[in-house]
């Protein structure tokens, strides 16, 4: 497996995951300003719509979207319990986290992100995204990581947004904080990020 992947990007939520999972994925960086690969190739030809995460398997097959390609790579390793088996509720409750964190903060994170954004718009979505950075926060005051006790692919995705948190004056609520330190303090979450040119 080959995952395309942009430094401190959405990608690293499945970097993380691969590292968790003890999985042996090859990297390849991707220029998403050229839409070229480390190595010159066009990455539209890699993955049509020119983001990343993408996942090349070994089947040909390329699998994007990074709430999906976390679950894929967890799948590998059933019992690294990155996610819970499919069919339980505790699946649900992982998915559910997933979701969430695609379309209520990673897309509202993309904002800062785009040289033609108004302050408007990032004022409008820096109070969006504190109001559901509050929710998060009630969630897990009680809780080591998101569903528990145990580490998932939902932790890997949210960790990785929220390293965009400062760069967008994003305010970071208590207990996220604390939730933040731990999974940066997890071994295989700073191997990625030094494997990145992150740490
Ligand atoms: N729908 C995709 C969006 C991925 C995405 O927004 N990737 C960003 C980096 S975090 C990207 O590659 N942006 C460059 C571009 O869209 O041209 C997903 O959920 O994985």
């Amino acid at each position: 497996m080959k995952l395309y992947y942009k430094p401190g990007a959405c990608s690293l939520a499945a970097h993380i995951v691969a590292n968790e999972a003890g999985l042996p994925v090859a990297l390849e960086q991707v220029d998403l300003a050229a839409k070229k690969t480390q190595d010159g190739g066009d990455y539209f030809a890699v993955s049509p719509n020119g983001y990343v995460p993408a996942l090349a398997l070994p089947e040909g097959d390329v699998l994007t979207e990074a709430s999906v390609v976390v679950q894929y790579l967890a799948d590998q390793k059933p019992q690294s319990g990155l996610m819970p088996a499919a069919g339980s509720y505790e699946r649900y409750k992982a998915q559910q986290w997933l979701a969430f964190v695609s379309t209520e903060l990673h897309k509202n994170f993309g904002v800062f992100f785009r040289p033609d954004s108004t302050d408007a718009a990032k004022a409008t979505n820096k109070a969006l995204l504190e109001k559901r950075l509050a929710y998060v926060d009630g969630q897990i005051a009680e809780k080591t990581y998101l569903l528990g006790d145990v580490f998932t692919a939902a932790d890997a995705y949210l960790f990785t947004v929220l390293r965009w948190a400062g760069y967008a004056g994003v305010s970071v609520p208590g207990n996220v904080a604390r939730w933040f330190k731990a999974v940066a303090d997890r071994p295989a979450v700073n191997k990625a990020l030094v494997e990145e040119g992150l740490a």
